[in-house]
């Protein structure tokens, strides 16, 4: 008897643990954290602006948190300190390929659902039961092969079909970057036989490193015609190394992304062409495919975004200019 009611007692007591639980998980907003390639780049600071803005709309809590720079020796310990305080939904842009794998499976096997935004882990075909990497539940992001293939042919235009041009890249193991560089390799290749594409220069995502790339090819290739900056960093450095060199105009540029200094730098010449993202999308269908997914629907398995290409004829125009990054 004696046993009976202390066996009777302990489970009262944890049938109200258990419905304390539940209200105040009821209470609880549900959280979902947005880990960044890196928190001071207006790319993924576009990209939160519209992930809150999803988060707003939804009434769930975002948590913005990443690493100073794009690397995944930095981001990893940001995710495991992350995974730690057990988020409803992780989105994140993973900085490496590989390496962002079994740290990311370690969120996965929390139970705690992983979307990539902007970049992919493995070969970035997710839910196929295939390989190592299929984990995540979707990829958002721009269609960077596609992106590289429209670098290619405005570079060609400003060129005129001919001459010798480069890539100013970020690092390989990068899966935009990558493929922007193979996009705009293979558009090169197949659609445009008088230009020669030199080797690529990796800038470790710092733009000074770009720009006294960009001066070291010009100095071995006087005839230079054109680079292909394939991130923001490297536009931004691949141009400031043309300006430096006196070459404004003379070597065009075609820049990746659009933060507010492409502005001056289209309508002074410098730049010819930027092909701007659209991160807030991606930040935004971030957040409303997690919330999807957590409150029972199915969701997508790949959300491609668009691009904007802007010029010096078009950057004044409201409809293009909203797609200037925010700082
Ligand atoms: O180009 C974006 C992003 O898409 C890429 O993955 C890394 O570089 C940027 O953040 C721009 O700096």
């Amino acid at each position: 008897m004696k046993r009976r009611s202390i066996l009777s007692a302990a489970a009262a007591a944890s049938v109200a643990l258990t419905m304390g639980a539940g209200a105040a998980k009821a209470q609880d907003k549900m959280t979902i954290a947005l880990i960044p390639g890196l928190t001071t780049d207006a790319f993924y600071i576009t990209m939160q602006k519209g992930a809150q803005a999803a988060a707003d709309a939804l009434g769930v809590e975002l948590v913005f948190q990443g690493a100073p720079d794009f690397n995944p020796v930095t981001q990893v310990p940001v995710l495991d300190a992350v995974i730690a305080r057990a988020p409803d939904a992780i989105l994140i842009a993973p900085t490496d390929t590989t390496q962002l794998i079994e740290p990311l499976r370690k969120a996965h096997d929390a139970g705690i659902p992983v979307i990539t935004v902007d970049t992919f882990i493995g070969t970035g075909q997710y839910q196929t039961g295939a390989g190592d990497a299929d984990f995540p539940l979707a990829y958002i992001a721009s269609d960077n092969v596609l992106g590289g293939k429209i670098a290619a042919r405005a570079l060609a235009a400003s060129i005129g079909g001919e001459g010798k041009v480069f890539v100013s890249n970020v690092k390989p193991g990068i899966s935009t970057t990558d493929q922007r560089e193979a996009g705009f390799k293979q558009a090169m290749a197949e659609e445009f036989p008088g230009i020669t594409v030199l080797e690529t220069q990796f800038n470790d995502n710092d733009a000074n490193k770009a720009a006294s790339q960009l001066q070291g090819v010009l100095a071995r290739e006087p005839d230079l015609k054109g680079v292909f900056g394939a991130n923001l960093f490297s536009a931004l450095g691949a141009a400031n190394g043309v300006q430096q060199a006196g070459q404004s105009g003379v070597v065009k540029v075609v820049a990746f992304d659009a933060p507010g200094s492409i502005v001056d730098n289209l309508n002074t010449g410098l730049v010819d062409v930027a092909i701007a993202q659209h991160p807030a999308e991606i930040g935004y269908f971030g957040v409303v495919s997690a919330y999807a997914h957590l409150t029972g629907n199915s969701i997508p398995v790949s959300i491609g975004t668009g691009f904007t290409i802007i010029t010096k004829d078009n950057v004044g125009d409201p409809e293009v200019a909203k797609y200037i990054y925010s700082e």
